[in-house]
């Protein structure tokens, strides 16, 4: 998508700080991290958030999560623990919409709600 920071990102077109990368997904630190380690992890085909994904996207969501694990041992927080998360729509806090998963940790993190 043309006006998609995250596609943007994808393509180099914005700079970021690149932590992964193969052919379906892209991993980045967070501009604004909330954690030691704050990586998004984010497909490189556009797909808009969760409520867009169809049966053919399956695959690449499950890539997400093992890139999630590889990066979580990377950055040393397989065994101390680390945190997944998707955000999806105003009430959960999306803010780009270009699905991503959120991989936080390096500090004790708080009960969620
Ligand atoms: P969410 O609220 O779940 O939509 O998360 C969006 C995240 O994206 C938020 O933590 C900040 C991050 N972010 C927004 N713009 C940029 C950017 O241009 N570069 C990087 N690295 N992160 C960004």
């Amino acid at each position: 998508m043309a006006d998609c920071i995250f596609c943007k990102i994808v393509k180099g077109e914005i700079p970021s700080t690149s932590v992964y990368r193969d052919e379906h997904a892209y991993a980045f630190r967070d501009i604004q991290p909330a954690a030691p380690t704050h990586i998004l992890i984010v497909p490189q085909r556009h797909i808009d958030s969760v409520n867009a994904l169809s049966a053919e996207d399956e695959g690449t969501i499950g890539h997400l999560f093992m890139v999630a694990k590889q990066i979580a041992a990377q950055e040393g927080l397989s065994e101390r623990g680390y945190r997944l998360v998707i955000n999806t729509n105003a009430e959960a806090g999306q803010t780009v919409f270009h699905i991503h998963l959120h991989l936080l940790g390096g500090r004790q993190l708080t009960k969620m709600g």
